[in-house]
């Protein structure tokens, strides 16, 4: 049985960002408060000579309530005690798009085919997360793979979020990052 507590969250041992890096799909998403991105979600992991990963992300949103468009992201990640836990700056290419300062968390992965992320933005008193954001990646656009569906739903379960993400589709509204 899961605590619940964000402190007592597993995250992806010995986490290899070379590995990582590359391209990922979000195939389904658990929304913070203040849902930004919709569908279309695809990020692009980086890892530099000197060892410090960024990404660009693109996806759908709806800014000033009804603008359409996909949006374009860029993040920088700090490193933390725990190197599948980073801190991550993102801001849009754009005026008018989210900035932000949030937890990105590597829960599982393959790195071939699957990646559970993981962000709580605010932690509650009894040290549950009260708002949080996760999204389940695919290196594959179709989704995940039947074999790789078992161990991501044991994953939503182990981070407390089973039952609360949604499909995120792909289509051709948003390009290739
Ligand atoms: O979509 O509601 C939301 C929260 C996500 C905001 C952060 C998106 C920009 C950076 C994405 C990098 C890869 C996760």
């Amino acid at each position: 049985a899961q605590d619940c507590q964000v402190d007592n969250i597993q995250v992806m041992q010995n986490f290899n960002r070379t590995k990582y890096a590359g391209t990922w799909y979000a195939v389904a998403k658990k929304d913070p408060v203040g849902l930004f991105l919709l569908d279309n979600i695809v990020a692009q992991f980086n890892i530099a000579e000197d060892g410090q990963m960024t990404a660009t992300a693109e996806g759908r949103v709806i800014i000033l309530q009804q603008w359409e468009l996909c949006a374009h992201m860029f993040a920088t990640f700090e490193d933390t005690y725990d190197p599948a836990k980073f801190k991550m700056k993102y801001w849009g290419a754009a005026a008018n798009l989210q900035t932000g300062y949030d937890d990105h968390w590597v829960i599982s992965t393959d790195y071939d085919n699957y990646a559970v992320h993981y962000a709580c933005r605010e932690k509650g008193y009894d040290g549950t997360c009260i708002d949080s954001y996760s999204f389940v990646f695919s290196r594959h656009p179709t989704g995940l793979r039947p074999e790789d569906q078992y161990i991501v739903t044991q994953k939503k379960q182990e981070i407390c979020l089973l039952g609360k993400y949604r499909r995120v589709q792909h289509n051709v509204l948003c390009d290739s990052v």
